[in-house]
């Protein structure tokens, strides 16, 4: 059986073209432009790319958006007081520092700086608390992201043996959260979280009627770990080397030639969970810029 391609890059126009509507009517009738602000530390080239993406989505969403480069060497304090000056700023009603960071600048302290009502990263520990009971929050985009695709796909996830690879706080944590609450329309999976301490694998991966894989390593996923008929969402975006134009060649975490082969649906790298990324951050901004306004919203 050939899989199904899930593809995030045209579920995610689907959903820019919706919230371009969305924006447009925010303006109309609240006089509202949902403002967001990128920061970039160093230049890390995947990161940078990952920044100019975001802030090209925005402006094309018609928001109001804002980046910032820092150089490499900008002190912790520096940062801090940027991200004040946002925090206060009535024009940006989104925050967004990208990570990784460089090691002098502690990542925790700069996550707790940023307003909660402004993190539409969803990694500031109250929305991290918010998510784990089920209250309404900023969920983290790409966990968000991947519950989208797999209601847009229309995979059965009620009841389905979810197996996660990879126990990130940005990916593998949230995304095994969110799919074993009781939510609708996506939830209420059994799940099984598998990291570096996993002893067997395979053992784990091969019962999966969902495989979620984001270990952040090329092809840790083989054909023989997978069952007939999986669901694979594959979060890896890997750089394996560049072309002779120098362009980045990517690949995920799944070897993907050969585990279509058996899938039902499968995401592709690139134009899988990536683009969706991107997508849930506008979405959370939009949330955001409706909060702030007073209006209803689905972060609080
Ligand atoms: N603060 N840091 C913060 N928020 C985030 O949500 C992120 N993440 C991760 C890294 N650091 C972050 C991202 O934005 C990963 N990530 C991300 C975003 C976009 C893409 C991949 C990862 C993406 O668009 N990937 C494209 C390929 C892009 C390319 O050519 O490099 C794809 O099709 O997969």
């Amino acid at each position: 059986m050939a899989a199904k391609i899930i593809s995030g890059k045209e579920i995610s126009q689907e959903i820019r073209q919706e919230l371009r509507q969305e924006v447009q009517e925010l303006q109309e009738k609240h006089g509202v432009v949902p403002g967001l602000v990128t920061i970039l530390v160093g230049e890390n080239p995947a990161s940078v790319s990952y920044v100019t993406a975001k802030q090209r989505t925005a402006k094309d969403l018609g928001f109001y958006s804002v980046q910032e480069n820092l150089p490499e060497e900008v002190s912790e304090d520096e940062l801090l007081q940027m991200i004040e000056k946002y925090n206060k700023d009535e024009k940006i009603h989104g925050i967004l520092v990208q990570l990784p960071l460089p090691k002098h600048i502690n990542e925790r302290k700069v996550i707790h700086a940023i307003d909660p009502r402004k993190d539409v990263d969803g990694f500031h520990p109250v929305n991290v608390g918010k998510m784990v009971i089920g209250e309404p929050c900023f969920l983290p985009c790409t966990p968000h992201g991947i519950l989208v695709m797999l209601h847009r796909a229309g995979v059965e996830v009620d009841g389905a043996e979810v197996v996660v690879v990879g126990r990130s706080n940005i990916v593998g944590k949230p995304i095994a959260n969110l799919l074993l609450q009781k939510r609708k329309p996506v939830g209420n999976a059994t799940v099984t979280v598998c990291h570096t301490g996993t002893r067997d694998l395979a053992a784990h991966t091969r019962r999966a009627d969902i495989l979620i894989v984001a270990a952040g390593r090329p092809k840790v996923i083989t054909a023989d770990m997978v069952k007939e008929g999986v669901v694979v969402i594959d979060v890896g975006v890997n750089r394996i080397g560049t072309t002779p134009e120098g362009k980045a060649i990517l690949c995920g975490d799944v070897d993907f030639e050969a585990v279509k082969e058996k899938a039902s649906a499968i995401t592709p790298v690139p134009g899988g969970v990536g683009p969706m990324t991107i997508t849930m951050l506008m979405k959370n901004t939009v949330e955001a810029a409706k909060l702030w306004a007073g209006l209803p919203s689905e972060v609080g």
